[in-house]
């Protein structure tokens, strides 16, 4: 199992995320990809003036022999097709962010990356999106589920849930 959340608070956003889920598809076993719903989420430590957010979260099963440091190449290389540029300014308002936040119960803290995502567990709109997916998996190392995470988390984000629809299984949210 493997959980994605997915970013962009630049361009036509609801747009992007929308897209970037079917992408998505081409890493996951057949049948097996689903959406959650799409949240506008007010920005957490980004510059100032930048704009609101649209997130979601996705869930598949891996194909086969995909390892969590390909998928991660993979992401950077859609981030890149969907407009995102290199920037050195932390956080900057980008077309298309794709963190891997979860990969089975796998865990890596290497020069690359570091799985589970670490300040997922601290972000309401990653949390939110990802309840309404695997309300019952426990977050690896934190001994709690993510419905339960979600239940402790003090935030004073804003996360809504949008209209539009997002192209696979809904979630009731
Ligand atoms: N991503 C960030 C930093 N802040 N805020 C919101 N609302 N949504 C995001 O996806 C987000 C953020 C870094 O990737
Ligand atoms: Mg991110
Ligand atoms: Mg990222």
């Amino acid at each position: 199992m493997v959980l994605v959340g997915l970013g962009s608070n630049q361009g036509e956003s609801t747009d992007i995320v929308v897209a970037a889920i079917h992408a998505l598809v081409a890493f996951a076993q057949p049948d097996t990809l689903r959406s959650s719903q799409l949240f506008r989420t007010s920005p957490v430590n980004c510059p100032p003036g930048s704009g609101d957010f649209v997130n979601a979260a996705v869930v598949f099963d891996a194909l086969a022999d995909l390892q969590p440091e390909t998928l991660l190449a993979e992401l950077k290389n859609l981030e890149q097709l969907f407009g995102r540029a290199e920037t050195y300014q932390r956080n900057a308002p980008r077309e298309l962010d794709l963190d891997l936040l979860l990969f089975d119960q796998q865990t890596r803290d290497t020069e690359i990356f570091t799985l589970p995502h670490p300040r997922a567990v601290d972000r309401l709109f990653v949390l939110e999106p990802a309840a309404q997916l695997l309300p019952d998996t426990i977050w690896p190392g934190m001994d709690t589920s993510i419905a339960g995470l979600l239940n402790e988390l003090e935030s004073d984000e804003e996360v809504y849930a949008l209209e539009e629809l997002p192209p696979f299984c809904i979630v009731a949210g």
